[in-house]
Parts: C-alpha cells; structure tokens; sequence
C-alpha cells in the first residue's frame, strides 16, 4: 500500500477493519539517535524497530514522533501495525456518522538527530500600539547522556535574532522564549495572507556549525471576541464556509495533495472564508494550505456526538487530553486557525459532561490564551457550558429533521444563548444542511432531491445573512462522507453516507452549489 494511504482503496480491504503491517527497510548512514515522524496512523499505532516495540499512539487524527537513540549504521526495519478496529481500548473512534479509515493516513518522515535538538517552536504575534511583536519559544531536547549547553539562532523575515544560550540536563526538554519587535511586517489576514518564516538554529558550544535547525512558517494576526464579534488583527469578521471531513471516494481520509488544493479552490469558489475541520484535527498540509490561501479555521479536537456514558469511558479523559495536547503544539504556528474547539455534540448539557468540558477548555487555555474557544452544541435551551467558551456554537438542522423556520430558530438560539451564559458573546451556526443525493432530481422537491436540498440550504442561509448578531454560518456540509456501517438510524444512512456535502464524495457540484455561491459572495 502506498504511504501515505489508507487500506480501503485496496479492492481487497474496501469494508477491512482490523490490523495491517507496514514494513520497509531503511539505511541509517552513521552512528546515533534517529526520529521517526508520523502524522498520522489510523487509528492506534504500534512502531517496531528491528523488530523491537519503539513506541504505540492512539489517534488516526493527531501526529506523534518516536525517538531512537544510539542506531547503528547499515540497513534496519521500521514495522507499523496500524488497527483500525473498534473496542475496549479506543473512547473516541467509536462507529459514527463518519469513516474510521485504516493505515498510515498522513505521510511519514525520518530523521537523523544530534543528542541534542529543537523539538519544537510556538510563535504568538502581539499587536500592540508600537506595532508587531512576537513571543517565540523554542524547546530544546537532551537525549545524550550529559549536560549540554547551547546557543540559539533565530531569523524571521530575514532579520537575525542572536537569542542566547540554554541548559540542558540529559533527558530535559528546556524553554527558551524570547519576544521581540518586528516593525514593518505584514499582518496575516484573509485577503493578504502574508506568511514569514521563522528560522531556529542550535549551536553546541564550541563548534562554528549547527547541530540542528528547525523552520516554522507564521504570519502576524491576532483573534479577539469584544461586544458580540470575531476580530481578526482588530476588525469584526463573519465567517462563512464550510465543516469538511477528510473524505474523498477516490483516496479515503488520505486526500493526496493535489485534491486537497482542489477542495481549497471549490470552498474559495463558492465565496467561503472558513473551514471548520469536523471532528478531528486535520492533515498540516491541509492547514498550511488554509495559511497560504487565507482561509480561517475552526480546528477541533476528535469527538463527536458521544454520550455522557461513553464519556465516562475509562480512557476518554485521557485520549482527549493527548489529543488536546497534539492538535494545539503541533498546530500552533497556523495563523490560519482562529479557534480551538472541542467535543462537538457531546454531552455538555449534564453537570458530569460540564467537568469534562471545564477541564478540556482549561487545558487548551493553559497551552494558548492567544486563540478563542468553542464548541458546536446540539442542545438548545438544555445547554450548561456556553459560559466557558469565548464563542457560542449551535449545531441546528432547521427544515431537515424539524419543520422550523431559520429565522424563527435563530433568534430563539440567541435568546437560549443569552439565558444561559453566553450573554455579550459572539454566536455561531456551526452547522446546518440537508440530505441531497447527487443526481437525485425530481419535480416532486421531495427530501433527498437536489432542489430540495439546494431549496433547505438556500432558506437557512437568506435567514442567517438578514440577522446582526451572527458571527458565522458553517454548511453541514462541504462535502459528502462515508459513515460506518451499523444498525439505528445514524448507521443506516442510505449509501452508508452522510449525503449533506454542497459537493459529493468526488467532488461533483449539487444543485446547492450556486446558491451557496450566491450568498457566501453576497
Ligand atoms: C450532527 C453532527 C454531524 C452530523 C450531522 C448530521 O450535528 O455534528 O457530525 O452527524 O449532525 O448530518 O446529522
């Protein structure tokens, strides 16, 4: 199977859920520490080296990384046992109304580490009344056997940084920030998404020549919610776009480059300015895609639609915390990304699910306060946690499985908004749609049909561009997915997909692709 990919687009593994190996061999040229990077493998991971257990990750969604040290030179064997099945072990890839793929999904690397290295960078722009700053911290990693002392290096758009020295004890990673002025760049927004490149290089004292360098590229915004609005770099902004989930017919979740520019260009097509990445964080190419193009992100961690007793899962608290922690560290230099989201319809109208929601938001708070937060709730005027967001979410489906009016509804979720807790915040519809079977016309505009779909998409959009208080309008959904197989009405779905996408699983425009066109560009 080629990597990256997942095994259904074998004619063999179309409906496959279980294990499957990756083996291949690779030459290590010289003596030392080696670092396998994988971004993501669907869904739990076991690494073998040579045969050995090196390391195992659970989540198809977030990226992950296994350190090696003292490799010998000449040829070895990395083994991947990627299972994508359903069970005891796994509280958040459940049978849902998408797809839990199988392989390696996202591409791999290799690399060849010194004993000491750059883990990572996290970049915060400032916007101050002197102009643009930023918070640059640098993580520093020991994996040698002595102490070290290093000195860093820094450029950003071509202005050199001499940061200074850090310490490192073995088996330390170590902060090292440093904030500094940056006059006369070039703020990142959706118009003129201007992106810089952050360069770091580590010295260890005593030699001319860096041991290692890592490169970020960043962009200068900032993201505030004042009287009821989004900001970005200070000026109100409504958005407007789409939930997309990683799914095509002819790729699975592993949507190779060119078709993710692809669905880049459709969503910009038809006037879109948002992207919600539904449920789970996405491929970082997607997002770097998303930096380059302006396109804002609502980036959320992988739940969806769990129970409160599926909540209390032995392993949930844990599972989302790791992915907390993986979607916010690696994907924090995306100026593209506006708001960090969690656990979309879960269970936040309960007061155990609120703890779990608290604890959530508070962790993602504590790693990034220069991001607003959110999550998508089904639960109307039962709703307990809209107090600890910066941005109220609601996931309502008017005219599909109620018979409501947009207008009518919307200006009733305020009123809910405002009575429990999120009064002064800025509102999001963070989904609605209809079913629509691409090809399915018929006069009679019954369910299902394209006019009907287009018809159900058209009335809800005519109602959220006429209210003020709207910070955002997101389609259920861009695109068509696969969903898992099973009994109930959610598992039944016809085709065994979601059929909400404004396109289908391969991209053919719907009838509602106009009409988004025209409201979206309005
Ligand atoms: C929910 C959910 C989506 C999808 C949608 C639908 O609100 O968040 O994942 O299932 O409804 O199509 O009903």
């Amino acid at each position: 199977m080629p990597v990256p990919g997942c095994w259904e687009m074998h004619p063999q593994f179309t409906t496959y859920q279980g294990k499957g190996v990756y083996r291949r061999t690779v030459e290590i040229s010289r003596k030392g520490a080696i670092r396998l990077v994988f971004k993501g493998v669907s869904h739990t991971a076991d690494v073998f080296f040579d045969g050995k257990p090196v390391g195992h990750h659970y989540n198809a969604y977030t990226p992950f990384a296994v350190v090696i040290p003292d490799v010998e030179p000449g040829t070895h064997e990395v083994a991947v046992v990627a299972d994508n099945s359903f069970g005891e072990m796994s509280a958040l890839h459940v049978p849902n109304d998408y797809y839990t793929y199988g392989g390696l999904i996202r591409p791999v690397a290799i690399e060849l580490l010194h004993e000491l290295f750059i883990e990572r960078i996290a970049f915060t722009p400032i916007r101050s009344s002197e102009g643009w700053q930023g918070t640059i911290r640098l993580f520093v990693r020991n994996i040698g056997n002595r102490e070290r002392r290093a000195r860093l290096q820094f450029s950003l758009g071509g202005q050199e940084i001499a940061a200074g020295t850090v310490d490192a004890m073995p088996g330390e990673i170590v902060e090292f920030s440093i904030t500094k002025p940056f006059p006369g760049v070039i703020p990142w927004s959706a118009n003129d998404p201007k992106l810089y490149l952050l360069k770091a290089q580590l010295y260890v004292e005593g030699q001319e020549v860096p041991v290692d360098d890592l490169i970020e590229r960043v962009g200068f915004r900032t993201v505030t919610t004042e009287n009821g609005r989004i900001q970005v770099n200070g000026e109100d902004v409504v958005l407007k776009g789409f939930n997309r989930h990683e799914d095509h017919a002819l790729a699975g979740a592993a949507i190779p480059y060119p078709l993710m520019v692809h669905d880049i260009e459709l969503m910009l097509d038809m006037g879109a300015n948002t992207v919600r990445t539904s449920h789970y964080p996405n491929d970082e190419r997607f997002l770097d895609l998303c930096d380059e193009r302006g396109l804002f992100v609502w980036e959320e961690n992988h739940a969806r639609g769990l129970s409160l007793e599926q909540m209390k899962h032995p392993l949930f608290a844990k599972q989302c915390e790791d992915c907390n922690r993986e979607m916010v560290e690696n994907h924090f230099n995306h100026p593209s990304i506006i708001i960090w989201a969690i656990l979309n319809e879960c269970a936040s109208d309960t007061p155990e699910g609120r703890e779990m929601y608290r604890t959530q938001l508070e962790q993602i708070r504590t790693m990034d306060s220069s991001r607003t937060l959110s999550f998508a709730s089904h639960h109307r005027d039962r709703e307990l946690c809209f107090d600890l967001a910066d941005i109220v979410s609601f996931n309502l489906y008017p005219l599909w499985y109620e018979d409501e009016d947009p207008l009518e509804l919307i200006k009733q979720a305020r009123l809910w908004a405002d009575q429990a807790g999120g009064l002064g915040k800025p509102m999001i519809i963070s989904e609605f749609g209809a079913d629509g079977y691409y090809g399915y016309r018929d006069p009679s505009r019954v369910k299902g049909t394209e006019e009907r779909h287009a018809e159900i998409i058209e009335r809800n959009l005519a109602a959220y561009v006429s209210v003020p208080f709207l910070s955002g309008m997101l389609i259920w959904q861009f695109c068509d997915c696969r969903v898992t197989e099973g009994t109930g009405w959610l598992l039944t779905r016809a085709g065994t997909q979601n059929s909400k996408g404004i396109v289908d699983r391969y991209r053919r425009p719907k009838l509602a692709y106009s009409v988004v066109q025209r409201y979206f560009k309005m």
